[in-house]
């Protein structure tokens, strides 16, 4: 056997060296197998474009000019127009394929705009990709003392309108503008001083306040991730650097860099004048504060119909679209101009796919749904004249409750007259208080007496915010991870409900309101709001109620997860304690002495079925996520020592006087 699979092997390898022989036989000429002439033959012809784009450089008042894109459809006459300004490549967002057909040119959220014959217009902002002049990282208002450039995204989107609505002839003459996240900053900003010819805006997930609760902090807890976006939108006029910190897992990158600043230092973001903004203003100072446009739309007022869009999970921009919809109705109650959707999605999911999140499946593709059936009816009534008037709700609101196993939830939207329904002041109904009670459980009877449940908290080793190692790939489902991975942790505090009798309907707005005490001088506070799925006794693929595939394919492939147990997330925020008393100015803690931490979650609507309980955890760190408090009050945690980072017995209260609780808005109907 051996000799004769060695005479094999011999054999093949006299054949093969033979043949290499033959080929490099100098004396025979060797053709280049490229040939850079070769002209793909046209096998059937090639379809004529449906559309026209145009690709013009629109002048703004201060002579420079920006980029944009006009994509037109054939023989389009009296056509309304929808702008999106980007800092992410216009000619990029405007060509999802090469298509000839409008309908797959365009990236898919245009679909509709499309079957309703839009014009659709992309531009880079300034300082961006094509666009002429100078960049500033979501520049301030120029009124606001912290853009002296005369130019910000309020007159570029007046000027920009203005120049449409005069050069393109197969407007009609109305403009509407939407976009996600940095794009639906640009749509706020316009709604500032609109022109005129500016009908209706969608600002979706759109970036409002930077600080409370947007991308770069959370009530003063700053998001490390960002350094990443630093670098990669301020380092080069188009797409910048990632600069790799190390090996796959941010958890150890992160804890091995130090505190942010040095991290910053490491990834040579001194270089970045942003980044040198950001670190000089680590508190709510009037930097921030004149840039936060719920309260400066808020005080102008809405005078364009405005469509307001807020994810469930937004794991970005959870603060912008709700707020904003919230300070104008606190300004002008009852706004007919102002509207809001919050569907069950990741940050700008509403722009993709919305059949599922993590294991969330829904009955239908809700983000397709709110396209078709809301955002562009609602466009085409101010937009298309004769169009038929599309009374588009106040509120639209995704209840994201229910079972949720393979498409059988009992998830649809509500349509709530008032928008917060239930809240803790000023609402058509008013929150109950859930508290955090002795032995880890939560009750709706105030505790009579207890002593505090107490952690270490120790900032070498803090609590992840995902499953290690943390690579980045479940950056758009974290928030409803299961929270099984942080069980058994010392620092972190878990209460349990017993499981709930009837449904439980929660339509609003949760306040933490927890007395905490720190041995240190500053400190963290994270509180979680979880959803508990009840633990079905199962065999595997015996089809037990709610079993799924747990194994490596669970959730891929159309497979449901086994939600067996699940603790769902439906709300996690984070604080930070230096704040308690002024956002502004940031002040010591005093060492074990009981204070009063308070603020609010993010919005809830949800049915929690029976059998379900509810769950909430207090810690104090959510790494690499936001950054560590160092435990000592430090003047800036940017940059603080290895020194100022120091362990700190952290309490909870559950006394009369002293009851922690979180404010839930338990609806009636
Ligand atoms: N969340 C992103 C962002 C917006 C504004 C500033 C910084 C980042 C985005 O998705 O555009």
């Amino acid at each position: 056997m051996y000799r004769l699979a060695t005479a094999l092997a011999l054999s093949l390898l006299f054949v093969s060296s033979h043949s290499i022989a033959q080929e490099q036989d100098p004396a025979k000429t060797v053709t280049d197998e490229l040939n850079p002439n070769f002209k793909p033959p046209a096998i059937t012809p090639a379809a004529a474009p449906d559309y026209e784009k145009h690709v013009v450089m629109i002048p703004m008042r201060d002579g420079v000019k920006l980029y944009t894109v006009i994509v037109v459809p054939k023989d389009a006459k009296g056509a309304p127009i929808v702008l999106t300004r980007t800092c992410y490549n216009a000619a990029g967002r405007a060509a999802r394929s090469t298509s000839p057909k409008m309908l797959e040119a365009l990236p898919l959220s245009d679909e509709d705009f499309v079957k309703n014959g839009y014009i659709r217009v992309y531009q880079d902002v300034r300082g961006k990709y094509g666009s002429e002049g100078i960049y500033l990282m979501t520049p301030p208002p120029v009124g606001s003392g912290f853009n002296t450039s005369g130019a910000d995204d309020t007159t570029d989107a007046y000027d920009t309108i203005d120049w449409l609505v005069k050069n393109v002839p197969e407007s009609n003459g109305r403009v509407g503008m939407i976009g996600s996240s940095y794009e639906g900053f640009t749509v706020v900003m316009a709604l500032l001083h609109p022109h005129p010819a500016l009908k209706v805006a969608a600002p979706e997930s759109p970036m409002v306040d930077g600080w409370m609760g947007d991308d770069w902090f959370h009530y003063g807890a700053f998001r490390q991730p960002n350094l990443d976006y630093f670098t990669e939108q301020t380092a080069k006029r188009g797409e910048g650097y990632m600069v790799p910190r190390g090996g796959r897992d941010e958890y150890a990158n992160f804890l091995r860099l130090g505190s942010t600043g040095d991290a910053a230092r490491a990834m040579g973001e001194d270089q970045l004048p942003f980044w040198k903004v950001v670190e000089a203003h680590p508190a709510y100072d009037a930097f921030w504060q004149s840039q936060a446009l719920d309260h400066l739309l808020a005080a102008k007022g809405l005078t364009v119909p405005t469509l307001w869009e807020q994810g469930e999970w937004d794991q970005e921009d959870m603060w912008g679209a709700i707020h904003s919809y919230r300070a104008i109705e606190a300004t002008h109650k009852n706004d007919p101009l102002n509207h809001i959707v919050m569907g069950p999605w990741f940050h700008s999911q509403i722009n993709r796919s919305g059949r599922s999140l993590g294991p969330f499946q829904w009955t239908t593709d809700t983000a397709e749904q709110w396209r078709r059936d809301y955002l562009v009816p609602f466009f085409n009534t101010y937009l298309k004249p004769g169009s038929p008037k599309f009374d588009l709700p106040k509120a639209l609101i995704y209840d994201a409750g229910g079972e949720n196993l393979g498409g059988l939830g009992t998830d649809h939207w509500d349509t709530p007259k008032v928008w917060p329904t239930v809240c803790e002041k000023g609402c058509p109904e008013t929150s109950k208080p859930l508290y955090l009670t002795a032995n880890g459980t939560l009750s709706f009877e105030a505790p009579t007496a207890g002593a505090p449940d107490e952690y270490v908290s120790d900032p070498a080793n803090p609590v992840p915010f995902s499953p290690r190692p943390y690579d980045g790939s479940n950056w758009r489902t974290w928030l409803v991870t299961d929270q099984h991975f942080v069980e058994g942790r010392p620092d972190v505090l878990t209460y349990i409900s017993e499981p709930l009798k009837a449904p439980l309907k929660l339509a609003g707005e949760p306040v933490a309101h927890l007395w905490a005490s720190t041995s240190g001088t500053d400190s963290d506070w994270v509180v979680k709001i979880i959803d508990v799925y009840p633990d079905v006794p199962m065999t595997r693929g015996a089809g037990a109620a709610g079993a799924g595939d747990t194994g490596p394919f669970a959730g891929v492939l159309g497979t449901p997860y086994n939600m067996n147990g699940y603790e769902a997330p439906i709300g996690i925020d984070i604080f930070r304690g230096r704040y308690r008393t002024s956002f502004e100015h940031p002040s010591a803690l005093i060492p074990n002495q009981a204070a009063e931490f308070t603020f609010g979650l993010p919005m809830i609507d949800r049915t929690i079925p029976a059998g379900h309980r509810l769950m909430v955890q207090v810690q104090s760190t959510l790494f690499p996520l936001y950054d560590r408090n160092p435990q000592t009050f430090v003047p800036n945690i940017f940059n603080a020592k290895p020194t100022d980072y120091i362990k700190a017995t952290q309490k909870i209260w559950h006394e009369p006087g002293k009851a922690s609780y979180i404010s839930l808005p338990i609806a009636t109907e």
